[in-house]
């Protein structure tokens, strides 16, 4: 019998990318919430599962697999019917693994893990570094651009790429930067997509607004009324333009 634990936090987006691939595969888990803000993720018996200390972290028998894009791939690899979620087909799957790749080293890496540093470690009153939020308008504008006519971000399908950088892409959204529709059409149509996914409120959104909670905290003076718009519902502020 299949017993998948699921390790980590709802604020983290990573694990909710594997929340949505869980949802998608209909694949029953245990979900173990860490409080890492206690580093309950360095304990002893976690670190010897996992000594890259990161979540998510999954569970599979004896097996232990981390890092989301392993994970969700691994999910679809064993557990799914066909392979619409994560194609076969070696372009195809290019494809999903580039968008994949995009979201590690430029949305997360690169924007959204920098940000959070400048906010939680680095600084006591601080400001939204402007240069953080200029490379999140450049990523933006590439995901525009991957996106050109297709309703998902690798084509007409909807596949695991789109749970990686949804995750990431909706918590920018609502704690940095809003991706506007007017600059952005067609990602900000596609996150509307997204969260029209069954349950995309519990297995993402409600993660990614107890994390803008945090930032909004930080920065009562920066939350003006553009973010509190995209915050009081990303629905309402996505792809109506
Ligand atoms: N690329 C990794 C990123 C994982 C990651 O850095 N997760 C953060 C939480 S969002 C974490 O575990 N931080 C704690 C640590 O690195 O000790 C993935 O996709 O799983």
């Amino acid at each position: 019998m299949v017993h998948l634990v699921l390790y980590g936090t709802e604020t983290s987006p990573p694990v909710r990318a594997v929340l949505l691939t869980l949802r998608a595969l209909e694949l029953e888990h245990e979900f173990r919430r860490l409080d890492m803000q206690a580093g309950e993720h360095l304990e002893p018996e976690l670190l010897r599962k996992n000594p890259q200390h990161t979540v998510p972290m999954l569970e599979d028998g004896e097996a232990c697999i981390w890092d989301s894009h392993a994970i969700i791939g691994y999910l679809v690899n064993k557990y799914a019917q066909d392979d619409a979620l994560y194609p076969k087909e070696p372009l195809q799957r290019a494809v999903v693994d580039q968008r994949l790749h995009f979201e590690t080293g430029v949305l997360f890496h690169g924007c959204f893990k920098p940000l959070q540093r400048a906010l939680f470690k680095e600084n006591d009153a601080p400001e939204v570094p402007k240069d953080r939020i200029a490379d999140l308008h450049e990523a933006y504008a590439h995901l525009e651009r991957f996106l050109g006519e297709n309703p998902y971000l690798a084509g007409g399908q909807l596949t695991i790429a789109d749970f990686s950088v949804v995750a990431t892409v909706s918590t920018l959204h609502l704690s940095y930067c809003p991706v506007e529709g007017a600059k952005y059409p067609k990602l900000s149509a596609w996150l509307a997509r997204l969260s029209t996914l069954p349950h995309y409120d519990e297995d993402n959104l409600r993660g990614a607004r107890l994390l803008a909670e945090r930032v909004r905290a930080k920065l009562p003076k920066q939350f003006d009324k553009l973010w509190q718009k995209a915050f009081e519902d990303i629905k309402s502020g996505a792809g109506k333009h």
